[in-house]
């Protein structure tokens, strides 16, 4: 089986590919010779959703969550100059104690079939590569960075912390993009002053080089010089209102599912630059850590969401009406600790990343329901004490208006979902807009910025209409005009990202021929008419 790569859509058997349940992957690795007396671990990038690794005949790891990594050391089950054999079970099941959750259950024929609360196909399989790879005994664990810069007077701060493993001395220097040394330190923590720094920023996303020593062991991690901050209504980066332009995305493609590809990878970044947007989401997972080191590199901001999505038991086709989702029996306290250990893992994984802006805790949770302020208050203080320097966000869902809400004053940014003209006033452009306009005021009473994360509609590619009538590519592109002429009039409006980016799979329905086609771009990343009309618009925007 290829790796990294969902195997879902590799092969022929429709069973094989709905299988709920564990797959083994085995395959021996030489260790080089030459690592004799060094640290040796076992990495995995992403086993969806959960794993266990064995090297050799120990089981060295197991993990729950299928978009994070973890790893293992392994020196002691390994013989430099020798074959390894790695095996790893990868499981796809989701239960109400998963996060995202999900029900399994046997059919009439006695099939084992899978049935989840979010809209897209439950790929399963190793999505990210598995590494082995060596360090000297005494190692670089762990490095946080945090930044500081004062647009006054131009000078950057940059305080580090280092977990260090076995003696040593541990030492930093950082360097600007030439490669000189502009500031240095010794120990464990610090601060480290720039004078005249060069801000990181969309429209120059400048990176400086903290190289990191620990006795024989070096690590150099790339760091932008930049603030995020929540003022009134407005979102700040580096001390300027930002506006937020662009999508909610998948990792999704033909053949490799969910599998990262750094050729997906770089068309789609091609195309968010064509299309001129400076901002995404990582709707609804992380993703690969690949994808955040090319944001910073080219000055996307990232809202980095936690894999909760699908916390809400009665939405859509998918769900039971009426369902309660929070509490026992529904999504409890077992869940919840999940939930927990994600967004720890996400945090921890992604806090020195210039790029991300933000934490998005979840996708569509059901938050009328009262129970939901108890599941998310400690959510969002856990979030906040791993990282305060980051506004914290979820994305509602339409059943949670203003009123009804109970969850969105925990948060900084109220982010909101929306899709009037497409699931409310289908085909009736008027008064959607008359919706839209409303409900948006309503929110924008609280004062605090508003980020419409979705808004949308299906378009088959190819199919036209005069006048436009819903799933033409012309209907898209009139709802998405008249969606942003709204945000445009509401001034704690600081951005629109689009649902979605490219067609993406998701699970087979009535409703989604061929998968969701909410794309501006089709899923081979070509455009359908209303990427012009984005285009337009938002590159006009940049100047
Ligand atoms: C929203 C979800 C998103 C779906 C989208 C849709 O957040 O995952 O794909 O609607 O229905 O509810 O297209």
């Amino acid at each position: 089986m290829a790796v990294p790569a969902s195997y879902n859509d590799l092969v022929t058997d429709a069973a094989e590919r709905e299988h709920v349940g564990d797959v083994w992957y085995q395959r021996d690795v030489w260790v080089p010779a030459a690592w004799a007396g060094q640290r040796i671990v076992l990495r995995c990038g992403a086993a969806t959703h959960n794993a266990a690794v064995w090297a050799g005949e120990v089981q060295v790891a197991q993990h729950a969550g299928g978009y994070t990594p973890f790893e293992a050391e392994v020196t002691e089950h390994v013989c430099c100059g020798e074959p390894l054999r790695v095996t790893v079970r990868v499981g796809n099941e989701l239960t109400m104690e998963t996060i995202p959750p999900g029900v399994a259950s046997r059919s009439a024929s006695g099939r084992k079939k899978q049935r989840y609360f979010h809209d897209f196909f439950n790929y399963a399989g190793l999505h990210r590569s598995v590494w082995l790879y060596a360090t000297p005994r005494s190692y670089v664990a762990d490095i946080s960075v945090g930044t500081a810069f004062d647009p006054g007077t131009g000078t950057g701060q940059v305080s580090y912390r280092i977990e260090a493993a076995g003696a040593g001395a541990t030492s930093v220097r950082l360097r600007d993009a030439k490669g000189t040394v502009v500031a240095q330190g010794t120990g464990a923590g610090g601060d480290l002053t720039v004078p005249a720094a060069l801000p990181w920023s969309p429209d120059d996303p400048h990176l400086y080089r903290l190289d990191v020593a620990h006795g024989d062991d070096q690590y150099q991690l790339p760091v932008g010089i930049r603030t995020v901050a929540v003022e009134g209504a407005r979102l700040l980066l580096n001390g300027k209102p930002v506006m937020l332009r662009g999508f909610g995305m998948h990792e999704d493609t033909a053949l490799r599912g969910k599998g990262h590809d750094d050729a997906r990878m770089v068309r789609d970044f091609a195309l968010l630059d064509w299309i001129g947007a400076n901002s995404f989401r990582t709707s609804h997972y992380p993703y690969a850590e690949e994808v955040l080191d090319y944001a910073d590199r080219h000055g996307l901001l990232v809202i980095d969401e936690a894999p909760a999505v699908g916390l809400h038991l009665s939405l859509g086709d998918m769900g039971d009406h009426g369902a309660r989702t929070f509490g026992p029996g529904a999504i409890g306290t077992a869940a919840a600790a999940a939930h927990l250990a994600a967004l720890g893992e996400l945090i921890a994984r992604d806090r020195n990343h210039p790029s991300v802006i933000a934490w998005s805790i979840a996708n569509e949770p059901d938050t009328a329901e009262p129970a939901a302020r108890d599941y998310f208050a400690p959510l969002v203080s856990a979030a906040r004490e791993l990282d305060a320097t980051r506004p914290v966000c979820f994305a509602n869902v339409a059943t949670a208006p203003p009123g009804a809400d109970v969850v969105t004053d925990l948060f900084d940014l109220i982010c909101v979902n929306r899709y009037y003209g497409w699931y409310a006033e289908s085909g009736d452009l008027s008064t959607a807009e008359r919706e839209l306009e409303a409900e948006l005021r309503a929110w924008a009473r609280r004062g605090q910025p508003i980020l419409v994360t979705e808004f949308g509609a299906d378009a088959l590619p190819g199919l036209h209409s005069v006048p436009p009538v819903m799933w033409s590519e012309e209907y898209q592109a009139a709802l998405i005009e008249m969606s942003v002429r709204v945000f445009r009039r509401i001034p704690e409006i600081i951005g629109e990202h689009v649902w979605s980016f490219a067609d993406f799979s998701t699970a087979q329905a009535v409703h989604r021929p061929g998968g969701n086609h909410k794309g501006v771009f089709t899923r081979d990343r070509q455009p359908k008419a209303v990427a012009w009309l984005l285009r337009d618009l938002w590159r006009n925007d940049n100047q």
